[in-house]
């Protein structure tokens, strides 16, 4: 995530240019921020892109005066709690979304998220700024290269994403656009973008607008540029990286442990948090369902004081259902619920009063009647404990004082990020939701995961070619051994059949390794419970 400046021919996040293209947004931030006229930031994407947007917006509206922060994320607040993969190919919903949210304002600064630069909903919204410079200043940050963008058409539109990006980056050189796009290694998880990209995300939105908050001591301090400001920022987000796993690896591997207990149980893992922290957790399990194909059950998360300290632009939305619920007080009622039968993780994070101190709190629970207040669940208590004091004071003649604490609370915020993503990841590896680090069990809802899917049938049976993969995983998905009699049908009819169903690419994968009928691969794969362990005996025999 923190490599040096270049990887091969690319850019990473040190390298100068980087910087000083962040430099350049913080800059163009301040002006939105402190200006009285009728202006607004907003930031978009889709899936954990568009939930750190929103996150981003929320944070950043509690300190900047105005509410000039706003967020889009494809298919609305619904998919901050629920994933909501189809929305993300309308690139028209983007555009609609994007009119809603500027309809009034005079000037827009605009940062869409696509870690893959892959998004048609961003694509989209990027492509209508671009061709209305005289509002908007649009800016695109994602994790590859433009060369690496996604080339797949999309549905309806005579564009792909990597001819957005290419517009991009030409304009960008003649000044008019902005466009942050270091490299930053591969996921651990392939394709599981919402851990590295999405922790570098926060990392280049939170010190944009953290600088932003304090370009009045930039200015006055003659012996710093705002690109060493910016490279002095990173080093920041670097240093607590260092100082979190050196002293969270082996709390977080029995929390890991304890949570896959949970799972093996047939119980759920439950993260609780107040504030920024508590986000993170609701954002962390949202995106199960997607990478490993749990249920809305597996994982959830709470905030203390629910939607009123939620902050989402369409306030509480509890009636959409039970997922919908997201207060502390749900979670007792929900634990009230569900009886004695269950062996549920509940993953508090607790932050102590000092930034010196980083405490968390987790345990394996049996549940009791006198243990319905949240305090006495707990059982295993885990203490992380990371001196940020150093940090702290590196920072501390750059910043302004809201600067200094708002800088503080999101390293807090990415280290929670960091516990839950490894909690939650842990523990789908310990059930076998992962093989040879691909999510295998993923969900076909979108556009990407189709040909993502196709991709990991090839993987493991690399005597296919991709039209051969193809058949097997659309055999799979309308469980039928007769592919012409689907084939015909549009990527986006396969995606709404595929959506709702389990196991759809590891049956494409033992149909492509055996060359067997679907009937006889779903009878295979009903002997074990494990994929993981399924796919390894029944691919490898
Ligand atoms: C990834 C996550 C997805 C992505 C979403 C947007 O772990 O499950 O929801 O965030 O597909 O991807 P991108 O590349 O446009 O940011």
């Amino acid at each position: 995530m923190f490599e040096p400046r270049t990887c091969g021919k690319e850019k990473t996040l040190f390298n100068s240019d980087i910087i000083d293209e962040i430099s350049k947004v913080a800059e163009i931030a301040s002006a939105f921020m402190t200006s009285e006229s009728n202006n607004a930031i907003v930031l978009s994407g889709c899936g954990t892109s568009g939930r750190l947007a929103f996150m981003t917006a929320r944070s950043f509206n509690q300190v900047v005066p105005g509410q000039k922060f706003s967020y889009t994320i494809a298919g609305g607040d619904k998919a901050l709690f629920t994933s909501q993969e189809a929305p993300e190919d309308d690139r028209n919903a983007g555009v609609q979304d994007l009119i809603r949210v500027t309809g009034g304002k005079e000037k827009v600064l605009f940062i869409g998220i696509s870690v893959g630069l892959s998004a048609p909903y961003v694509a989209g919204q990027l492509d209508y700024c671009m061709d209305k410079l005289d509002k908007y200043t649009p800016v695109l940050v994602g994790f590859n290269p433009v060369n690496l963008a996604r080339n797949i058409p999309i549905h309806g539109w005579e564009k792909t994403f990597r001819d957005v990006a290419t517009r991009l980056e030409k304009m960008t050189s003649q000044g008019k656009t902005f466009l942050i796009n270091p490299v930053v290694g591969g996921e651990a998880i392939t394709g599981s973008s919402r851990m590295k990209g999405g922790s570098v995300t926060i990392v280049i939105l939170q010190t944009i607008f953290t600088m932003a908050l304090s370009a009045s001591v930039t200015s006055s301090n003659d012996s710093m540029t705002s690109s060493e400001m910016c490279k002095a920022m990173l080093e920041t987000y670097q240093k607590t990286c260092q100082l979190f796993y050196a002293s969270a690896s082996s709390a977080l591997s029995s929390m890991i442990t304890n949570a896959s207990e949970s799972f093996k149980q047939e119980s759920s893992i439950y993260n609780v948090g107040s504030d920024g922290s508590a986000v993170m957790g609701i954002i962390d399990a949202t995106e199960c369902p997607p990478t490993y194909g749990a249920t809305l059950d597996d994982i959830r998360g709470f905030i203390l004081g629910g939607y009123d300290e939620f902050n989402n632009a369409e306030g509480d939305i509890r009636c959409m259902g039970e997922h919908f619920k997201i207060g502390s007080k749900d979670l007792a009622e929900l634990l009230k619920s569900r009886g004695h039968k269950y062996k549920d993780t509940i993953i508090v994070l607790i932050m102590a009063s000092s930034v010196n101190v980083f405490v968390e709190i987790s345990g394996l629970f049996e549940r009791s009647e006198k243990e319905l207040a949240l305090p006495t669940y707990l059982t295993d208590v885990f203490v992380i404990s990371m001196d940020l004091s150093e940090v702290k004071s590196s920072v501390a003649s750059l910043l302004t004082p809201s600067g200094i604490k708002r800088h503080i609370d999101s390293l807090i915020e990415i280290c929670s990020k960091w516990i839950f993503n490894a909690i939650s990841t842990g523990a789908h590896i310990c059930i076998g939701k992962v093989l040879h680090n691909y999510m295998v069990d993923l969900k076909v809802s979108n556009r990407k995961l189709f040909h993502r899917s196709i991709g990991i049938i090839q993987r493991f049976c690399p005597t296919l070619s991709e039209t051969e993969a193809t058949d097997y995983l659309l055999q799979s998905i309308y469980g039928t051994d007769d592919v012409e009699l689907v084939k015909n049908n549009s990527i986006q009819q396969h995606i709404q059949q595929a959506t709702p169903q389990d196991r759809v690419v590891p049956t494409a994968i033992v149909m492509g390794s055996k060359r067997c009928l679907y009937a006889h691969a779903c009878q295979l794969l009903s002997n074990h419970h494990v994929i993981r362990e399924a796919l390894s005996s029944i691919v490898t025999s």
